[in-house]
């Protein structure tokens, strides 16, 4: 990989996105002595995820210690689970604290980026400009699906998608119907059931719910943490180890883990649920764990409060004043709310991206979504990408996975940096090796025991990565520079 004599260059870097994952690419580069790189950040903040979802009840499951970046602990959680408010002040702390915002240019959405004369022509509303790397850091869960129903556009109330809440709308007096149980609509139930007028909850699919109590941090905690950061980096550890060795486990191998994770869904429904008619509703036909698994203390609570009803009949349309189900009954509601989850399969797109040759991503993705390591792609040198297709999404905290793809593509930056290299794509082979490994080991997990999720790719088969999330980490620490057509002159 060495030419005869290199010699450093600038590099020049873009980074598309101005959450957790872009954020997380700028500390890197600055740790490791790269100042020249761009943020594209398309709204007026960072924060991506935590900035655009707001909806009440808003909590990450992944234990707050371990739900930070490695290199940033945060002795201020107030719980266990870090509600979104304070996710979002995180990272705006972070951005102020290490002064990335000076690399964000907000308002500026890339509408194209395409590889031409060894660089990526990024294409703003300002202009086109070229970068030496192009990092995508666009988010998973960023465009919202809303259902194809009959009639939804009639609907004479409010009515916004989950992560577009209109927090004008006053929430105490109204019959709120909310459609989809996912993980956002588990959290919503939670926190609404009998604080509103009444709460219409639209099931298509039951889902199990894992307990997960979510007590507070005591301000003796908190105080000791600031004082011994030592106890903050235990906690990461300890979490870590927790979530990786539990949660990273149960659903790609069967074993202990995976039947205890079952066996307290399963429990938690028969302790909780007295009545009999509602406890059928809430059994799921599926494994648990199958769907996204959801963690929640208080959803049955919720929905066996005063004025909350689970309908399971389908919906066959909405009318003004509420939505018809099949049974011919109109759910009269004030205001309708969709929580009917994310296009999680659009990876980089809309964006429209061009490599070699002309080839766009769309072209190259034509068959459904693939890439070495989830991070690049071939035919597209020095570009990378943050949660591509089979990141382990589905089993490990997102920040610590963006931090291991981001140290991958410091690495490969750095070679780029000394000279040695001037661009870098892997291999259709080693792609395809790699994909075909992960396809083979897919029928092992508990992702693909029969249910509908929006973990599924064209292919019916999980997005994801389907071993622990140790051994991503070890696939990035360990660069394998013969999967890549590495260049040494253009
Ligand atoms: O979305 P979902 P989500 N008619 O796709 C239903 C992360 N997250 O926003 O199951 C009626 O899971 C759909 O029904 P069905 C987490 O990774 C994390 O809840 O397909 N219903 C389902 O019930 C999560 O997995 C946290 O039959 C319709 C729901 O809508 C991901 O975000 C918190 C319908 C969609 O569920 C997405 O969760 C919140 C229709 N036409 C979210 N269309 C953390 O704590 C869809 N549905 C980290």
């Amino acid at each position: 990989m060495t030419t005869t004599n290199p010699s450093p260059r600038t590099i020049s870097v873009a980074i598309i996105g101005a959450g957790m994952s872009g954020l997380c690419m700028a500390a890197k580069l600055q740790d490791a002595g790269i100042e020249d790189f761009t943020l594209f950040e398309k709204a007026d903040e960072v924060g991506g995820t935590w900035r655009d979802n707001t909806y009440p009840g808003l909590t990450c499951d992944v234990p707050s210690r371990y739900y930070t970046y490695s290199f940033r602990p945060n002795p201020d959680w107030s719980h266990m689970l870090p509600p979104g408010p304070e996710i979002q002040q995180y990272f705006r702390e972070v951005a102020t604290e290490r002064d990335i915002r000076r690399h964000i240019r907000f308002g500026a959405e890339v509408r194209s980026a395409a590889f031409r004369d060894g660089k990526w022509w990024l294409t703003t509303p300002a202009g086109d400009e070229a970068f030496d790397v192009l990092v995508t850091a666009t988010g998973i869960l960023r465009i919202p699906r809303y259902p194809d129903i009959e009639g939804l556009d009639t609907f004479a109330g409010p009515m916004f998608h989950s992560a577009r809440w209109d927090h004008s709308v006053s929430l105490p007096d109204k019959r709120i119907g909310l459609i989809g149980t996912g993980s956002t609509g588990v959290q919503i139930t939670a926190e609404l059931g009998g604080k509103v007028r009444g709460l219409t909850v639209f099931q298509r699919t039951a889902q199990w719910i894992c307990p997960w109590p979510n007590p507070r941090v005591s301000e003796r905690t908190k105080a000791a943490l600031r004082r011994w950061p030592r106890l903050n980096a235990f906690g990461y550890w300890f979490y870590s180890r927790f979530v990786r060795s539990m949660f990273g486990v149960a659903p790609v191998r069967p074993g202990w883990q995976r039947w205890l994770y079952q066996t307290q869904c399963r429990w938690n429904l028969r302790l909780s649920v007295r009545d009999r008619e509602l406890k059928k509703k809430l059994t799921p036909v599926d494994q648990p764990m199958c769907k996204r698994m959801i963690f929640a203390g208080h959803y049955y609570r919720a929905v066996q409060e005063p004025g909350v009803e689970i309908v399971t009949e389908p919906i066959v349309r909405v009318e003004p004043r509420g939505v018809v189900t099949a049974d011919g009954t109109l759910h009269e509601v004030d205001l309708l709310v969709l929580a009917t989850g994310f296009d999680a399969h659009a990876y980089v797109r809309p964006l429209a991206v061009t490599g070699e040759g002309g080839r766009t991503l769309e072209e190259a993705w034509a068959d459904g979504a693939t890439a070495y390591r989830s991070v690049a792609v071939p035919g597209f040198p020095n570009m990378f990408m943050f949660m591509g297709p089979h990141a382990p999404v589905g089993n490990d905290s997102l920040i610590n996975i963006a931090e291991h793809q981001a140290d991958y593509v410091t690495w490969w930056i750095e070679q780029l940096r000394a000279g040695r290299i001037v661009a870098a794509s892997p291999t259709e082979e080693a792609t395809k090796r790699y994909n075909e490994d992960m396809k083979a080991a897919m029928p092992q997990t508990v992702w693909t025991t029969g249910c509908r999720s929006w973990y599924l790719g064209k292919d019916g088969l999980p997005e994801l990565f389907p071993w622990e999330p140790d051994r991503y980490s070890e696939l990035l620490r360990a660069p394998q520079v013969t999967d890549f057509e590495v260049r040494t002159a253009l």
